[in-house]
């Protein structure tokens, strides 16, 4: 099987770790964002959304994180893809809470707009509008995760053991190391990233990600 990615891509790395840590073999291959190689004919004819990460298995062909790591979940038959109707409905809800509600907010309304240049609004008053809204918009989402989803007493966000859930949400509340966060304000989710950030693969499939964080350190920033 085959994964087009990028290394500074959140989506990308949560199949990336998923994939690493539950041992699923992959091919890689970069579709360099940052020379918009993604919006050439050649990969949008791959996927017309011109977005990473996309899977292929043979002639299969399959776009969204969520929908590529429940695949893979299933085809590799992981544990961190419960089987139990119930359990498994539980992560798919929290998977459909990080997509919706924190991807957005925080990664199209904070982090991608100051990091990718062709996410900047138009104007300096449009994007200050957006960043305060979506700082808005995350700090009550990452209250809600920390006092209510995760808790004081879990491991992971589905009980203690890992699942699917686990790898979307650590790299869509990680990836704001880009821009500068803490998470002191929020410490379940400080103590649950602690958790994610201790997988074996962790390192190495952050290390594009952290040195274009580095790259970024000296810029300022609207950050948690
Ligand atoms: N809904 C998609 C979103 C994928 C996505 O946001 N990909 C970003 C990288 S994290 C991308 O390819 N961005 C290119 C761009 O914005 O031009 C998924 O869940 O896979």
């Amino acid at each position: 099987m085959k994964l087009y990615y990028h290394p500074a891509s959140t989506t990308s790395r949560i199949v990336q770790m998923f994939a690493m840590d539950q041992g699923v073999d992959l091919d890689y291959q970069v579709v360099d964002l940052f020379t918009g190689e993604h919006l050439q004919p050649a990969f949008a004819s791959i996927n017309p959304n011109c977005l990473v990460p996309v899977l292929e298995d043979g002639d299969f062909r399959l776009t969204e994180c969520s929908a590529i790591l429940k695949y893979l979940g299933d085809k590799v038959g992981s544990p961190a893809y419960p089987k139990d109707l119930k359990e498994r409905a539980r992560v798919h809800e929290m998977m459909d809470w990080f997509n919706s509600n924190i991807y957005k907010d925080f990664g199209y309304g904070m982090v991608y707009p100051q990091t990718f240049p062709h996410h900047k609004r138009p104007s300096d008053a449009v994007q200050a509008g957006t960043l305060e809204w979506g700082k808005q918009k995350t700090q009550a989402w990452l209250r809600v995760l920390n006092d209510s989803l995760i808790g004081p007493d879990k491991e992971f966000l589905c009980g203690n053991q890992i699942t699917l859930a686990d790898y979307m949400g650590a790299e869509m509340i990680g990836m704001g190391a880009l821009i500068g966060c803490s998470y002191e304000a929020y410490p379940n989710v400080q103590r649950w990233m602690g958790n994610m950030m201790a997988l074996e693969h962790w390192p190495k499939v952050h290390e594009g990600v952290d040195g274009f964080a580095a790259s970024l350190k000296d810029k300022s920033f609207v950050a948690l």
